[in-house]
């Protein structure tokens, strides 16, 4: 796994300098968001969540260069990181829940609005492609559980049992405990979202995660929840959310962020105005984090977090890089 630590401050004339052309705005001064440049050529955008987003958001501008369309894109970048088994978060490596299984949950939206989901899937490599083919294959936007296992094997995804023994070892860590409090901070929380709007306007996002450790057998967070942890309008931009999924659904998040950037907000102010939302839907909100990506269609975006320590990459032609999202509170 690689180490979120190692991310790059965002500083003065940092990258939203590159993104904009101009000197001396960066996320922070413009409020959270790098704006589009104005008259420049739209080239295409990546955004995703954490250090792994990097890897990701590189594989999503590959998929492009290489003519395949922004959904592939959103779809080929997160499977890297669902295939990394160093991978505690995302994927089959990802931790277990309290009784032990591995349950995986995914997202994927298109620029129309169509959109499929997987939940609480356990023994396949893909999440993120099986919601793809619920999407293209049924009518139905999600399917769960067991069901949602059967329909991935009658339709062609292989079942994959892993079992590694750091993972085994984390859960009787915690089974000798069994304490049953999300512990959410800047380093167990590693969501992929992956956003993505080509060179004419067109975007989709994507969304997998393993979701919280030693959850309750069943649990479902926000991640394959569309308008929760996914959120793609064509008409307006695309957002995707990480952290503690419970206080995502409650507000609707990635929903929220796309109908505030509608009514005219910037996308950093909208990721805020959805963080500030829950802070004060939360009074009490303490070590809980959550954090909002946001990519409006003209290729500006931002980002807003609860606490310092989100980070994320963004892949543009100039850009290739993590940057550390604006936040609320200062961590620790
Ligand atoms: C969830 N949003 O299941 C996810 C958690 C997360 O890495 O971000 N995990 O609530």
């Amino acid at each position: 796994m690689t180490d979120r630590r190692r991310f790059l401050q965002l500083g003065l004339a940092g990258t939203a300098a590159l993104a904009t052309g101009c000197a001396a705005t960066t996320l922070e001064d413009r409020n959270g968001t790098a704006p589009a440049r104005p008259g420049a050529p739209r080239g295409p955008v990546f955004l995703s969540t954490w250090d792994h987003g990097l890897e990701a958001a590189r594989k999503g501008w590959n998929v492009l260069q290489a003519k395949g369309t922004v959904l592939d894109a959103v779809e080929q970048g997160v499977m890297l990181i669902e295939s990394d088994l160093g991978s505690r978060s995302v994927g089959l490596g990802g931790l277990p829940d309290r009784d032990g299984r591995t349950t995986l949950d995914a997202c994927i939206q298109t620029h129309e609005g169509l959109a499929g989901a997987v939940a609480c899937l356990e023994d396949i490599e893909h999440p993120i492609s099986v919601a793809r083919a619920v999407m293209e294959r049924t009518p139905h936007v999600m399917l769960v559980g067991e069901g949602a296992k059967q329909w991935a094997l009658d339709n062609g995804f292989p079942e994959k049992k892993v079992d590694l023994p750091e993972v085994r070892q984390a859960w009787q860590e915690w089974l000798a405990k069994s304490a049953y409090k999300p512990v959410v901070n800047i380093e167990n929380h590693d969501t992929i979202g992956l956003l993505g709007v080509d060179g004419t306007g067109r975007l989709a996002g994507s969304c997998t995660t393993s979701g919280l450790a030693f959850k309750i057998h069943g649990r479902v967070g926000d991640s394959p929840i569309i308008g929760g942890g996914l959120f793609v309008d064509g008409d307006v931009g695309a957002a995707c959310a990480t952290g503690l999924g419970e206080l995502v659904i409650r507000i609707a998040g990635s929903h929220t962020v796309v109908e505030l950037m509608r009514q005219g907000m910037e996308p950093g102010a909208a990721c805020k105005e959805a963080v500030q939302r829950i802070l004060r839907k939360n009074p009490g909100l303490t070590e809980q984090q959550v954090g909002f990506l946001a990519l409006r269609k003209d290729g500006a975006y931002g980002a807003h977090a609860i606490y310092s320590g989100f980070n994320f990459a963004v892949r543009t032609a100039e850009d290739d890089r993590l940057l550390e999202s604006p936040y609320e509170r200062k961590w620790g």
